[in-house]
């Protein structure tokens, strides 16, 4: 798989360990400080390992924004679309390799990297079309000869923070955006995955060479740890900090940039649940159910964790999963059979065995998995079985986000508990419902019902389109990304009132002199 890297442009000098090619002519960014190994979580081989940004080349980068971003705001908004659609061009002829490149790095099957390249494209697309609107409202002034409206403009530097497990969408959702609202990026991607951040930011490049006139810090992306992100989320110079990952991370960002007054846009930790009512068509169920626990290997922030089954139903549901999870072939993410490839390294497989551990030591039963699998040829790549355990719902584990394939199944007697159940850990991303039941679907979307940002009936939890806002409620940090009005973010709102008359009258009536 050296080839896809290469046919990106970037090269592997083995002595070295750093991808010239790439870091050097093309970023003008080689990293200056420490260095970090590269992994494949495929069968664990080395791929390189690549020099992180130094603090004066992440000042450097925070200067360049700045700069961009004085040429930016001053290209209308259509040209800066413009911009966005030729990249979605560039993503779609490049689509193949780059979800080859997401495999290799990710370790998700080729399927779900081919979903999330076509979720990049999709975003474009929305993002060229927003860059036409991008409208404020007309309000009535109280005052005669007056007009009240508002208008949004660009906001400035943004910084996105991005996980592993997605590691090309979740850059584009901010970056397709904060292109067309005018707003330069700073992409810092997690340790685990910069080289599908580069092969992005090759792209870019490119699109700069066909309109010369964008200013080139409109896109940058500095390989860096953690320190790197504070350092970013410190300076008052980064408009806007997006970060997407654990609820831990997000509270050092979140306390950062609210220590300078900033704005951030959290996704964090999910624990999505999805409650099966007995009227539900179990079929559907059951695939929603599989795609939504096992897809990734468990490791979307939508994944589906807590399975809330009616009481009369349970047996039947988990008698059916069980042949489901036995028959999932697991194994190397690029063969067209597999539906579950790797964890992303031993540490998750670590957390995943401790979080087995907690859940029987608190009264769980467990049902099927669990265990590593070796895949032979990959026997580098922590490779495991999708776990399923019964667990009483007070449980303490299943309040917690661990990031692998554990479905806890506990049970219920009516919807409002279930709902109860569903709702009673702090986080709130993503939820679902099945039942063909009308009043029980629309209890769930009710202001009574679920507490997540994303709520469906009869779909699972993950595999959200990106025309709807994205994010969730409680620990998940409360931002919305990719659809709806999530532009809004990118900008600042200006409230403009404007007097055509001969007088001045003062709003709320008041009388002056
Ligand atoms: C994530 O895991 O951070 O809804 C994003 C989904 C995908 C995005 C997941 N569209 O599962």
């Amino acid at each position: 798989k050296r080839n896809l890297i290469e046919d990106l442009g970037l090269t592997i000098d083995q002595s070295k360990g750093v991808f010239p090619a790439i870091l050097g002519a093309d970023l003008q960014l080689a990293g200056q400080g420490g260095a970090t190994p590269l992994f494949t979580p495929v069968d664990g081989a080395a791929l390189g390992s690549l020099r992180m940004a130094s603090v004066e080349q992440v000042e450097q980068a925070i200067a360049r924004a700045e700069a961009a971003f004085l040429q930016l705001r001053t290209i209308p908004a259509p040209q800066r679309g413009e911009f966005v659609r030729l990249l979605g061009n560039l993503f779609r002829e490049h689509k193949q390799v780059l979800a080859e490149l997401i495999t290799l790095e990710c370790g998700k099957i080729l399927q779900e990297s081919l979903g999330e390249v076509q979720e990049v494209i999709d975003i474009c697309d929305f993002a060229v079309g927003i860059s036409r609107q991008l409208h404020g409202l007309t309000i009535a002034s109280e005052r005669p000869d007056h007009r009240m409206m508002e208008q949004w403009h660009p906001l400035g530097p943004v910084a996105t923070i991005t996980a592993f497990n997605f590691p090309m969408a979740v850059w584009a959702w901010n970056a397709m955006l904060s292109f067309v609202c005018g707003d330069p990026i700073i992409w810092k991607p997690s340790e685990k995955t910069p080289l599908c951040a580069l092969a992005c930011q090759k792209l870019i490049n490119q699109v700069l060479r066909m309109i010369p006139q964008f200013p080139s810090g409109i896109a940058q992306v500095v390989i860096g740890d953690a320190q790197v992100g504070q350092q970013l989320a410190a300076s008052r110079r980064i408009a806007l900090v997006s970060a997407t990952g654990s609820v831990s991370m997000g509270k050092q960002v979140a306390t950062t940039v609210a220590g300078r007054l900033g704005r951030s846009l959290l996704e964090l930790g999910g624990n999505n649940a999805m409650i099966v009512a007995e009227s539900a068509d179990l079929d559907m169920a059951l695939r929603a159910i599989v795609f939504s626990a096992v897809g990734t290997c468990g490791q979307r922030c939508t994944s589906l964790r807590r399975l809330i089954v009616q009481e009369s139903i349970a047996e039947q549901l988990l008698q059916r999963l069980r042949p489901s999870y036995a028959s999932l072939s697991i194994g190397d993410p690029f063969s067209d059979s597999v539906l579950v490839g790797p964890l992303i390294d031993l540490q998750a497989f670590e957390k995943m065995q401790s979080a087995i551990q907690i859940a029987l030591e608190e009264g769980g039963e467990l049902i099927c998995g669990g265990e590593r699998v070796m895949v032979p040829g990959k026997e580098g790549g922590i490779y495991v079985k999708p776990a399923i355990i019964r667990t009483p719902h007070t449980a303490s584990v299943i309040k917690q986000e661990t990031f692998a394939p554990i479905l806890y199944v506990m049970t219920f007697s009516t919807v409002a508990e279930a709902i109860e159940i569903q709702n009673s850990v702090p986080q709130g991303l993503s939820s679902a419902i099945f039942t063909r039941d009308l009043g029980e679907a629309e209890l769930f979307l009710s202001p009574r019902g679920s507490d997540c940002g994303l709520a469906n009936v009869n779909i699972g939890t993950s595999g959200a389109e990106i025309g709807g806002a994205f994010g969730g409620e409680k620990e998940t940090g409360g931002g919305r990304e990719s659809g709806s009005d999530a532009w809004k973010n990118y900008m600042r709102r200006a409230t403009n009132t404007i007097n055509y008359g001969s007088d001045i009258p003062l709003a709320q009536g008041i009388q002056f002199g």
